[in-house]
């Protein structure tokens, strides 16, 4: 076929399995392994999951497959924010399936986990299929974050999948979406529905990771595609010699993709919210600490830097989070929509001041009104607060103005500072999907079908040893009660997945605190580039430098 365009290049793509998959679905086993146990809270979780609780952790090997081959009708959703690599699990699925049996089915419910309670659906065609190999974004059925949690919703569930004939839904998500795939999981157990559910670890902010998940699908082309503009950046910033850019990238509640951008790039400063939570640093002292990069580089002439702003930073300086844990619970249950009809802000910030504490009250007093209104935006379903509509580049950057000229007043800084502000997000999410995650999501879905196959439930679909070739990559299942902990949302005590924050004694970040210092000083900007689909390995095939370190 004569190609035209990289999109239709891509459909031609062969993503790699592992090894122990590749050799055809009649060629695949299982090992099973020990059983296992939630991170925490083990007697609180094993009480709300008693039918999928404690199961064994299980790999797939090449060998004989002994699972019984009867047609298989699956429903299959992505959930949440978009990630590189969703169509290929996709994929992967549909490939396994119809390869197991020419019969199978695979329904598409459409828009998130509301397409379940709705009904609505498309039905998996090649046709289809083919037109979304190797691409980007969630178009092909949509997604949604509507939190599947009521008696009444899986009721509705039970019932459409009964209507289908489906033996098992996979869900495509992140930790909020997977711990909805455990709860249904549980329920469909429980009543004894016979219809299993399965996860798979998607989301850029690569928090959906611990022992067993070493990576959340889409973290690798996001962070790549972030870092190629940061280093254009860079670029452009030693050229014209003239800016301070301040770059807010995503991820609302981790640091992995600042610092992975950081590792990549090198910029002149990179805030990490999990030290700024752990050395307790208020917003002053974030500022004092940029404004002193700002000064030495000043010294030396250089009025001009790069800084990365992670985009859920607020909710880890001390003072802002104790104020967001106040506001959420100011505005949980029936005070939202009391908040929510008030007209005008002066009467909001009546009702905010007799809610908040004296302290809470002070800090939110400082900030300037369109940030003040911003920590009012409403809660997505899971109780997040909308950090990507927070403007926490803008609000870093004023504090170091302020900073600066106070040093300015004291003779001990006598340069030029002109910020500019960029916010790196959704420009990300849906860019075509690395080698990488292309393969990585394809093994997933692949791998999910023959979980389904197996009777496996309430399992995350699990592709290991990621930073080695895809051929020595090792599939399998780890129960997602595993995962498990209890935690404070929207007012209530709620067993959820257990999110991963960066680690301060972890390889990737250690290695970016004993560079930082030189980089905030001096310009040792690199500059990635964009990523490569075709040509030598060693260039295409490359994952994270977070990976890498990792997995030394
Ligand atoms: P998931 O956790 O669902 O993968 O989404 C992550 C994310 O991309 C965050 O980085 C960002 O804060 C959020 O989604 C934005 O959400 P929305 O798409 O609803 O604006």
């Amino acid at each position: 076929m004569q190609v035209s365009s990289l999109q239709e290049a891509r459909y031609e793509y062969q993503p790699k399995l592992p090894g122990m998959l590749k050799n055809g679905v009649g060629e695949i086993c299982v090992k099973e392994g020990k059983e296992t146990a939630s991170v925490a809270d083990q007697d609180k979780i094993k009480e709300l999951f008693p039918n999928t609780y404690g199961k064994k952790e299980i790999t797939f090997e090449k060998g004989k497959n002994t699972a019984e081959n009867k047609k298989q009708v699956v429903g299959v959703i992505l959930s949440g924010g978009q990630a590189p690599g969703g169509h290929n699990v996709i994929c992967g699925l549909y490939d396994a399936l119809k390869a197991t049996n020419p019969e199978n089915v695979l329904l598409g419910f459409k828009g998130g986990p509301s397409g379940l309670i709705d009904n609505d659906y498309v039905e998996f065609t090649d046709e289809i299929i083919d037109a979304y190999r190797n691409t980007g974004g969630f178009d092909i059925i949509g997604s949604g974050r509507t939190k599947l949690e009521t008696v009444q919703q899986f009721e509705i569930v039970e019932k459409v999948a009964a209507k289908h004939g489906l033996n098992a839904i996979v869900i495509i998500g992140g930790d909020d979406s997977n711990t909805n795939a455990a709860v249904l999981a549980e329920y469909m157990a429980a009543h004894k529905t016979g219809v299993q559910v399965i996860g798979c670890p998607k989301t850029i902010d690569g928090d959906l990771k611990n022992e067993d998940i070493e990576a959340s699908f889409g973290f690798d082309t996001a962070t790549k595609t972030f870092s190629e503009v940061i280093g254009n950046i860079e670029r452009d910033a030693n050229s014209a010699k003239k800016y301070w850019h301040f770059i807010k990238v995503m991820g609302r509640s981790a640091s992995h993709v600042a610092l992975e951008c950081a590792l990549e790039t090198q910029p002149n400063i990179c805030l990490i919210g999990e030290e700024v939570a752990a050395k307790k640093m208020s917003l002053s002292d974030i500022a004092d600490y940029v404004a002193d990069s700002v000064t030495k580089r000043a010294a030396r002439g250089d009025n001009f830097g790069v800084v990365l702003v992670p985009e859920g930073i607020v909710e880890f300086v001390p003072e802002f989070s104790a104020l967001i844990a106040e506001i959420n619970e100011l505005l949980a249950g029936e005070n939202a929509d009391e908040f929510n009809k008030l007209v005008d802000w002066a009467s909001k910030e009546h009702f905010i001041e007799d809610g908040l504490s004296q302290n809470s009250m002070k800090v939110f007093a400082l900030l300037p009104e369109p940030l003040q209104k911003q920590l009012f935006l409403e809660r997505d379903p899971h109780g997040n607060v909308q950090v990507s509509l927070i403007e926490s580049e803008k609000l870093i950057s004023t504090l170091v103005y302020d900073n600066l000229r106070r040093r300015k007043k004291h003779g001990t800084y006598t340069g030029k500072f002109s910020p500019l502000h960029h916010f790196f997000g959704y420009e990300g999410r849906c860019a075509f999907p690395s080698n990488f995650d292309a393969d990585y999501c394809y093994s997933l879905g692949y791998n999910a079908c023959m979980l389904i196959q197996y009777g496996y439930t309430g399992y995350l679909s699990k592709v290991s040893n990621l930073a080695a070739p895809a051929e020595e990559w090792v599939a399998g299942g780890m129960p997602i009660t595993k995962m498990m902990n209890i935690e404070r949302r929207n007012g209530e005590d709620k067993p959820v997945i257990r999110k991963a924050l960066v680690e301060l004694d972890g390889k990737p970040f250690k290695y970016f605190e004993e560079n930082r210092e030189k980089w905030a000083v001096e310009t040792c900007y690199t500059y990635p580039g964009a990523i490569q689909y075709y040509g030598p390995s060693s260039v295409c095939d490359i994952t994270t430098k977070t990976l890498a370190l990792e997995q030394g």
